[in-house]
């Protein structure tokens, strides 16, 4: 896979060359490469913002300066006459990272992964001229090829979109073939096909500061293990993330998962799980 960030502070980029990212770029899964955004500046400021039409605080992205950037990384001749990647050169995904954009989560971060070049633009300031995302998703629509995703981390608000692009290189570099050691860590964690979240792990020593390890773990029966890590799973997911829940498929709960979220005051049919209403002096699931 090919990615290519833009910004104006490659040097926040720097944690990509440690731990898993820098290693599965120097056996080569992974090619990563970090651009200056005003190397497409031509003034000698190099400046790459300016006031916002219509008034209001803060600068914007100017994008003159950024369609020079783009036309550029993602192979396009030159704006407004783009053309299809060249042969053997895969359609590019322009991602712009923004607290205005569509929630990033683990299903994108799966999708991300079967693609082969994404192209990340990191905004600045009151972020970049809307125009941009408009222009290279209608060029995507006429000539194929690129599409143009703007995603949210959650909803707060960071300076820039730096951060966002190695959380997202991160939740997509980890997921391509040979890149974490062992696969089996991929399949039982959060927000993985279960939709739950992951039960409590523990290690050695068994006693800790008087806090014991659940008898259960050390009993070496293999299908209470299972059981008492499922209703762990279910537990957390009730407690901290009971939305979770309500849009899950009943359908994927066994017997022992429903009595359990039944108990907690659940309601649980054919159509859909309902959380309890909360109501003074209601014993929380415990
Ligand atoms: Cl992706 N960018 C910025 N600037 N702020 C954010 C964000 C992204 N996600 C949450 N807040």
């Amino acid at each position: 896979m090919r990615i290519d960030v833009l910004t104006i502070f490659p040097e926040y980029l720097a944690p990509l060359d440690l731990s898993l990212v820098g290693k599965a770029r120097s056996v080569g899964l992974l090619d990563v490469r970090v651009h200056d955004l005003r190397s497409w500046t031509t003034d000698r400021h190099r400046t790459v913002d300016d006031t916002p039409f219509g008034g209001g605080a803060g600068m914007v992205m100017r994008p003159d300066v950024w369609g020079s950037a783009l036309d550029d990384v993602l192979g396009l001749g030159r704006a407004g006459d783009a053309e299809a990647a060249p042969d053997g050169v895969a359609p590019a995904h322009l991602l712009i990272p923004t607290p205005s954009g569509t929630p990033f989560d683990q299903r994108t971060a799966e999708a991300l992964a079967g693609e082969g070049h994404l192209v990340i633009a990191c905004g600045r300031y009151e972020g970049i001229d809307a125009r941009v995302a408009e222009h290279y998703r209608q060029v995507g629509a006429e000539h194929g090829g690129v599409s143009v995703t703007e995603f949210s981390l959650g909803d707060y608000v960071l300076n820039g979109g730096e951060v966002a692009a190695l959380v997202l290189i991160e939740a997509v570099a980890r997921l391509l073939p040979g890149v974490v050691g062992n696969p089996d860590s991929l399949v039982e964690e959060s927000h993985g096909s279960s939709g739950l979240l992951e039960y409590g792990v523990y290690t050695k020593p068994p006693t800790w500061r008087g806090r014991e390890v659940p008898d259960v773990l050390l009993s070496g029966h293999h299908a209470r293990i299972e059981r008492w890590r499922r209703d762990e799973s279910l537990r957390r997911t009730a407690e901290r993330r009971p939305e979770i829940l309500e849009r899950a498929d009943p359908a994927e709960l066994d017997a022992a998962d429903r009595d359990l979220l039944s108990s907690w005051g659940w309601d649980v049919g054919a159509d859909g799980l309902r959380r309890p209403r909360v109501t003074e002096g209601d014993p929380s699931p415990r």
